[in-house]
């Protein structure tokens, strides 16, 4: 049972901050590895491809400690896009992730900075195939968006690996089967539409009618829409209280879960007595997360 583990947030190509927090935890590259000397292991909770300047860089140091066994880590979202953005889908034609605007947008520095480097990219899909989508160990879970038992049982009864008919049903927003409800909630997270009409600007200009919750925090502490929306907009924010039909899912297990996935800005502290996020928005200004288990301790650098 080892409990001497950090976990780390949501990199996004800052392969500079990742290398100055894995100091500041102690790692030291040897032989071009990053290890600790007291045996440590890190756990990233993914993420680490897409917007920032130094993305080969970062796959490279995160797989090399994994494959090393100095590291583990889960699919980020931006993993799992990157795997359908490049697989063409065989029975629609296209890919399972479209090539229009708004996805190649999203994928653009990872995109570029690979482009002269097309069998290194290949080996990373490679590996982001292998990639688990959480960790439930002894002492604590880890998944990039929302722990929900519910979807866990469901892609733990069907899923065999990211092959073309687990992507195909994964995607199918249109029939959105179990699998499709899993991955968007377990890699993206939960949402819930907006009362009245409403809608607000997301970070990459869309407008958007379907609002993030706050799954971590307990159903007693939202009295209001704001504490319960990620985004709520303005008029919402503190007029009444939230409806006890909008006060949706809320994880209550003991065993701590941590994630990435949320844009969370100031200094990184724990969210809840059990839920820890560790994205702290370095790829917008802001801190690299790590949270040493034993210590019970959050540490973090900016770029
Ligand atoms: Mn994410």
């Amino acid at each position: 049972m080892n409990k001497r583990i950090d976990l780390i947030g949501d990199i996004h190509g800052h392969a500079d901050a990742l290398e100055r927090l894995l100091q500041m935890l102690g790692y030291r590259r040897k032989s071009g590895v990053y290890s600790h000397p007291q045996a440590r292991q890190a756990v990233f909770v993914g993420d680490f491809i897409d917007r920032g300047p130094r993305i080969r860089e970062t796959l490279h140091i995160v797989r090399d400690m994994c494959d090393a066994g100095h590291a583990r880590a889960v699919m980020g979202n931006h993993e799992f896009n990157a795997i359908c953005f490049h697989t063409p889908h065989t029975e629609k034609g296209g890919f399972f992730r479209d090539h229009s605007w708004k996805e190649i947008n999203q994928h653009m520095a990872t995109l570029e900075q690979f482009r002269h480097y097309r069998e290194e990219w290949e080996g990373f899909l490679e590996w982001f195939r292998t990639l688990p989508i959480w960790i439930d160990d002894a002492n604590f879970r880890v998944v990039h968006a929302c722990w929900d038992p519910a979807h866990i049982a469901t892609l733990s009864a069907c899923f065999t690996g990211m092959d073309a008919e687990f992507l195909s049903r994964a995607t199918d927003h249109q029939n959105a089967p179990p699998e499709f409800h899993a991955i968007e909630e377990l890699l993206k997270g939960k949402e819930e539409i907006l009362p009245d009409g409403l809608s607000f600007t997301d970070k990459d200009g869309a407008i958007r009618h379907e609002c993030r919750i706050r799954w971590w925090t307990s159903p007693s502490e939202r009295e209001t829409y704001g504490d319960y929306l990620m985004e709520c907009p303005e008029s919402l924010r503190n007029e009444g209280l939230l409806p006890a039909s909008r006060n949706g899912f809320s994880y209550a297990d003991d065993k701590p879960v941590f994630f990435g996935h949320y844009w969370l800005k100031g200094s990184p502290k724990a969210v809840s007595r059990n839920a820890i996020c560790l994205d702290y928005s370095v790829a917008k200004g802001g801190y690299l997360a790590a949270y040493s288990l034993d210590e019970a301790r959050l540490r973090w650098v900016g770029v």
